[in-house]
């Protein structure tokens, strides 16, 4: 009597196997319901989206395991970006194809990213353009080539978010990396069993990408405030795409990086980490990069070029007519756009590019997320304007207007 082992009962508890030596679960029982639950509600979902006919997205979560335990050595240390190749993480459809994690040893060489099957979920034209709108200002988007960017986009899925869903639980495992297209979001954090509420999105920007970089559980909890939209990229072609490109961003811009003064108080690591999250913006010359006045949502650091900081003499029509002010000029290594980001007010001047600059830029959450050990010597130049600001405006009504 022969006995049939039923496609893909290999390829599942290989995955569940990998898991349990990943994670070491204290209680397997508890863990393998856990696993098998996601791993079917990932299914589900994948079938929700009209994405039966695409294996890769139907297997959701647990199609990683595989492949992200080939590369864990490599993810582990701070020297993943060796090799470009070492990013390429393979979709394996394992439920049609035996993969074995001892047998098929992972070659950065071999490149298995253009021999499997890419991630597309159909889009009408109306649909692609409101994606478009979505992902022009997401920084992690922006070093991408035309022809990765395309990928991305074609691989995205829309989610309607209903008001006081949520959207990432703290400690889960990460699926996606997600885009907002509208609506409102806010951000906790638990620390010591306590929840605390440290930010919000307000219908721009992204959320999602610090459990796809680094393997880690889920950073914070994300929950819906408004019903809204969001577009989702799933892990594999986020790994795939942005993390190999963020191994050529930490090539371009490690040195750089460590000769900030402003981060020295920085790890190495936390360093790294900074450089994962920025991303380099051009622009011409006399274009305006901040705007007096403006909300403020991104700081900056110039990579070459000058920057011209400016400040209109006061809020009043007269004055406006006297023009703009210079107070200050910044060039290579030196940062600005950090005081409204600090002390949550508009922006306090504006910033001009003298000539072809360039900019590396940083969204406001990675921000305080990541430069808080910078704060002191932030704060520092921060006394320094408050101290030039009666000297350079002169008379005190001028200032007093100002600061209306
Ligand atoms: P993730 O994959 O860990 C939760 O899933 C996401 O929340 C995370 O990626 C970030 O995209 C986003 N600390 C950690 N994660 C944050 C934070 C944050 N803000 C947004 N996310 N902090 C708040 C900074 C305003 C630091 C809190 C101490
Ligand atoms: P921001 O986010 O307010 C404008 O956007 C940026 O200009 C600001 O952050 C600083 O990074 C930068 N006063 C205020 N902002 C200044 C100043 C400044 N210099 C640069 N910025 N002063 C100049 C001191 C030499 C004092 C005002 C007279």
């Amino acid at each position: 009597m022969s006995i049939e082992i039923p496609e893909g009962l290999t390829e599942l508890l290989q995955s569940f196997t990998v898991e349990v030596l990943r994670k070491q679960p204290r209680d397997l029982l508890e863990f393998a319901l856990q696993y098998f639950t996601n791993l079917k509600e990932s299914q589900s979902a994948g079938a929700a989206f009209g994405n039966e006919q695409n294996p890769a997205a139907r297997h959701g979560k647990a199609v990683n395991f595989i492949e992200e335990a080939m590369q864990i050595d490599s993810e582990n240390g701070e020297d993943e970006d060796d090799d470009d190749e070492e990013f390429v993480a393979p979709v394996i459809n394992r439920f049609n194809r035996r993969a074995s994690v001892c047998a098929e040893a992972f070659n950065p060489d071999d490149d298995e990213e253009d021999k499997e099957p890419r991630i597309t979920y159909p889009k009408t034209d109306e649909q692609r353009q409101r994606l478009q709108e979505a992902c022009r200002d997401i920084l992690l988007f922006k070093n991408l080539d035309p022809e990765q960017m395309s990928q991305v986009l074609d691989a995205m899925f829309e989610k309607p978010v209903e008001i006081g869903e949520h959207v990432i639980e703290q400690d889960d495992d990460g699926d996606n990396f997600y885009v907002i297209e509208r609506g409102m979001f806010d951000i906790y954090v638990k620390t010591d069993g306590s929840e605390r509420l440290v930010g919000s999105y307000n219908s721009r920007g992204s959320f999602g990408e610090l459990a796809l970089m680094y393997n880690t559980p889920r950073a914070a909890t994300i929950i819906a405030t408004s019903a809204g939209a969001l577009w989702c990229l799933d892990r594999l072609t986020f790994r795939r795409i942005i993390v190999k490109n963020n191994a050529k961003k930490r090539r371009m811009y490690e040195a750089f990086i460590e000769t900030l003064p402003l981060l020295k108080s920085l790890e190495p690591s936390e360093r790294m980490k900074v450089v994962d999250v920025l991303s380099s913006k051009v622009y011409s010359d006399g274009e305006q990069i901040i705007a007096q006045g403006d909300m403020a949502d991104c700081f900056y650091i110039v990579e070459s070029g000058q920057v011209r900081i400016t400040m209109r003499r006061s809020r009043s029509k007269k004055d406006l007519e006297n023009g703009e002010v210079e107070i200050a000029m910044c060039s290579r290594g030196q940062y600005f756009g950090e005081l409204a980001l600090v002390t949550n007010k508009p922006r306090a001047a504006s910033a001009y590019a003298v000539g072809s600059v360039k900019c590396l830029v940083m969204d406001v959450q990675a921000f305080e997320r990541l430069l808080g050990p910078c704060m002191n010597i932030m704060k520092r130049n921060i006394a320094n304007y408050e101290e030039q600001l009666a000297a350079l405006f002169g008379s005190q009504s001028d200032v007093e207007d100002r600061e209306a």
